[in-house]
């Protein structure tokens, strides 16, 4: 009798007085709390994929136009050029090229493996159109992509390619055939030289006339839909997980201007169908993606390719495209044209290890590991996660200060015993979080008392993966920095709570 009881007067209990998260037919609820033992402040959408924040790291890389045009002087092969015209007078060096661009500073590459003209740089099974048909052994036994990953995985460096989706030789190009049996596989053929590949680079120029087997008439494609990046873009990140899809990939956007700037103001989140020409410098502060900001730019006075008499851009003038991109939260991706040798020329290497060196002595030595940092908030700890002001210098990218949440504004000061002398501040957001501060001011003191604001004209809006800020205000004149015992940002307004992992005195 008493067994068969027990269950009834729980159930009858239950019954008349419901507990607060007991359901009534007796399975308990537990209360609905999101645990977040570490404090971790809340993403701020949109956030950037694992083989975006990859790719972000990368910062600064060369772009290397070589192929049927550096034979020909044109820029667009129209698509009808003998395969003989392709001679290199050496054989062609990526190694050379990936060398000078490490001197530079450069994280890594992208080579133009095939561009409008349909030329392929590698053995290819889609068209007879490739260098084993070209005009002399060194043309023949070349396979740019293959030299190249084997040189940049040598170097230590990242690599990627460039293949022009639009293909002037091709007979098949309008036709759905073209992207399946040739654009799709040409990518897919490019993973047997590495499938660590960080970039692949698709232009943005999308049919008009050319030669097209011999048929010599104009094709018009509709680029949103005819390539199948979404397809293609599923099949690439199968087999190289980390390979961004550039541009019409839908993984990082064009910045526009093709003259190595970025806006001030400069959003990484984006919504497709973006117009680049009026956003691609600036992204969108409610944008509905992660959309970062990739700037192209030539580094010599003529085309993409090489053409006879260029010279190449002054390493000051190079060292300016480095803090109007790199310093402005986009990429840099900098083009220096290897000549008829396959090698880049002397004069370009030359300004190559020139700039290395400007980076080096103007941005290699961070006075901020030496500084002691105070805040006007710490946010409050969690079990193993803290958020204190030394996470900004103590040179892990995974740690980071943060406030507590309903915060928006808020000091970080660096002081140093003794005084040092300063030309930039770089910052960095822990973007993992979605990107937040709007605006900032940086103020610096001579004798820890007297606070004098600094980087005139500078609009000090966004921050995002990088923002290096010159404390006189110009990117041009390097001048002779100020002797400081204390710099101080102040943030005036943020999306969320403001998270930064970095900051940086040079
Ligand atoms: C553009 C191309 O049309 C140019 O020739 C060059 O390759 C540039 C980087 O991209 O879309």
């Amino acid at each position: 009798m008493i067994k068969k009881l027990i269950p009834w007067a729980l159930f009858l209990t239950g019954v008349a007085m419901p507990m607060p998260g007991t359901a009534q037919n007796g399975f308990a609820l537990k209360p609905q709390t999101l645990a977040n033992p570490d404090n971790e402040p809340a993403e701020e959408h949109p956030v950037p994929s694992e083989r975006q924040m990859k790719w972000q790291e990368t910062e600064f890389y060369a772009f290397f136009h070589y192929g049927m045009n550096t034979y020909t002087g044109q820029e667009w092969g129209y698509g009808n050029e003998a395969e003989s015209t392709f001679a290199p007078t050496a054989a062609p060096n990526p190694e050379q090229w990936l060398e000078a661009a490490k001197a530079a500073g450069m994280r890594g590459g992208i080579a133009v493996v095939k561009h409008h003209d349909g030329f392929c740089l590698w053995p290819t099974a889609t068209t007879t159109h490739n260098v084993t048909r070209g005009g002399n052994d060194f043309a023949r036994n070349t396979n740019i992509p293959r030299d190249f990953a084997a040189a940049a995985k040598k170097l230590g460096m990242k690599y990627g390619f460039y293949i022009s989706p639009w293909d002037r030789n091709s007979a098949l190009y309008g036709t759905d055939k073209y992207v399946s049996d040739v654009f799709l596989r040409q990518c897919a053929e490019l993973a047997q030289y590495g499938t660590d590949q960080f970039e692949m680079w698709f232009d943005g120029a999308n049919g008009g006339d050319g030669y097209y087997g011999g048929a010599n008439d104009r094709r018009s494609i509709d680029n949103t839909v005819y390539y199948d990046i979404p397809n293609l873009r599923d099949s690439v990140h199968k087999v190289c997980p980390d390979c961004v899809m550039w541009g019409v990939g839908g993984e990082a956007r064009w910045i526009g201007n093709e003259a190595g700037w970025a806006g001030e103001t400069n959003w990484s989140p984006e919504n497709r169908g973006f117009a680049p020409e009026k956003n691609g410098m600036y992204g969108s502060e409610d944008g509905w993606y992660w959309l970062p900001g990739e700037s192209d730019a030539k580094a010599t006075n003529k085309g993409w390719f090489y053409h006879d008499g260029e010279s190449p851009r002054t390493a000051e003038q190079l060292f300016t495209f480095y803090l109007e991109t790199v310093g402005r939260n986009a990429t840099l991706i900098l083009n220096f044209p290897p000549d008829k040798s396959g090698a880049l020329p002397e004069a370009t290497v030359n300004v190559m290890h020139e700039l290395g060196g400007l980076l080096k002595q103007r941005l290699g030595r961070d006075l901020a590991k030496k500084a002691k940092i105070e805040v006007s908030e710490v946010r409050t700890k969690g079990k193993r996660r803290s958020y204190v002001p030394k996470n900004m210098n103590d040179g892990d990218k995974d740690t980071y200060w943060a406030t507590n949440d309903s915060t928006r504004t808020a000091t970080v000061t660096l002081t140093w015993r003794k005084p040092v002398n300063a030309h930039y501040v770089a910052l960095q957001e822990y973007i993992r979080k979605g990107q937040r501060i709007r605006a900032f001011k940086v103020e610096t003191t001579a004798d820890g008392t007297e606070w004098t604001e600094r980087a005139p004209g500078v609009e000090c809006t966004t921050v995002g993966y990088k923002r290096i800020i010159p404390l006189n205000g110009s990117t041009k004149e390097y001048g002779d920095g100020y002797a400081i015992k204390g710099l101080r940002i102040t943030i005036l307004d943020s999306k969320a709570c403001p998270l930064l992992h970095t900051v940086s005195v040079y």
